[in-house]
């Protein structure tokens, strides 16, 4: 096609996402991409509109909150007003979940995590949303437990990364596909259709810094990964930026795996469930990878609150079963 697939173009032809939701894809990705793009601009420009830095209060869950945190989360819940469709917003940077529309269309969830590596924020390193699409289980009035549903429940998941250049990719079940912000025309054009996760990758990303703190086998796990081994492809690369969803893109696109496993400060994991590892393990599932807690599918864990942690290994799907392997041996 001479002009090249827009997010719209695409989406319409995946209609067939449910039946009886002829549109309701649309309806959801576009203001998703709109903030995204929003927010690709926002990054590209807060050092010199004196946005970078501490915004001095805490999110909801005890990180201190950077003021594109504060930023990200308003663009993205601006992005969803006058969506009659969704019902409510869960965000980390929320305490509680938000009431959207009280339309009796408003039969969808969104969680999300409005900018992920907030740590790289001011020293120019990749960021990123995430985000998952969840439907109400009953109408009327909105309730928190409601958001409360297996990553297996997801209707549509996907990110964007704000990185060398900015791309949103999503799954609504029929495969991952990748677009990127062309900034001439103000679109996300189709660049990376049907993305599939190699079975295996010789690449980890891991906080090695924490390795000390670390169960055995996850210990074992990463004394194997390092050990020479040239036949076995050993010793693997270790690319950690500091942000979920770039190292996570990499391993869909050439294999490999993240890992954040639990420790004594982080008891449960650090990721966050709901709106951080529940929705990019949607995608690489859909991208023929896999996402586990080290212990079993994380798309089958289910939440018992909105903030929930949990360790999460997630990426090619020979990596993945090997780190289980490791951490069942202990
Ligand atoms: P922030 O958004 O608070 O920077 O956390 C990012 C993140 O959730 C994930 O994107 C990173 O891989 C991981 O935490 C970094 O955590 P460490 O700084 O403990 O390695």
């Amino acid at each position: 096609m001479a002009t090249g697939t827009t997010l719209s173009r695409h989406v319409s032809a995946e209609e067939d996402w449910r039946k009886d939701a002829a549109g309701e894809l649309a309806s959801l990705l576009e203001p998703m991409a709109f903030a995204g793009k929003i927010l690709a601009r926002e990054i590209d420009q807060a050092a010199l509109a004196g946005k970078l830095g501490l915004a001095g209060d805490q999110n909801a869950t005890g990180d201190m909150q950077k003021k594109l945190d504060v930023i990200s989360n308003e663009i993205v819940m601006d992005a969803f007003e006058g969506c009659s469709l969704l019902a409510g917003i869960a965000s980390e940077e929320l305490s509680e979940a938000v009431v959207m529309s009280t339309s009796e269309d408003a039969r969808y969830l969104l969680c999300t995590d409005p900018l992920d590596g907030s740590s790289n924020t001011d020293v120019n390193a990749p960021l990123g949303t995430i985000f998952g699409i969840l439907q109400r289980s009953r109408m009327g009035e909105l309730s928190a437990e409601e958001f409360l549903q297996k990553g297996s429940e997801l209707v549509c998941a996907g990110y964007v990364l704000y990185g060398t250049s900015t791309v949103l990719v999503y799954t609504a079940g029929s495969g991952v596909h990748g677009f990127t912000l062309d900034r001439g025309v103000g679109e996300f054009m189709l660049s990376h259709e049907d993305i599939r996760c190699p079975h295996k990758g010789t690449v980890y990303s891991a906080n090695v810094g924490r390795h000390n703190d670390w169960e055995p086998g996850v210990r074992k796990y990463l004394d194997h990964v390092t050990e020479k081994d040239k036949p076995s492809g050993r010793p693997h690369s270790l690319r950690y930026t500091g942000a979920l969803v770039a190292d996570l893109h990499r391993c869909l696109l050439d294999g490999g795996v993240y890992f954040y496993p639990a420790d004594p400060g982080n008891r449960n994991g650090k990721l966050r469930l709901l709106y951080e590892c529940a929705p990019l393990a949607c995608v690489a599932e859909q991208a023929g990878g896999a996402a586990s807690t080290g212990r079993g599918p994380l798309l089958d864990v289910m939440p018992e609150a909105i903030h929930q942690r949990t360790p999460i290994a997630i990426g090619s799907v020979e990596n993945v079963a090997l780190y289980e392997r490791f951490m069942a041996e202990g």
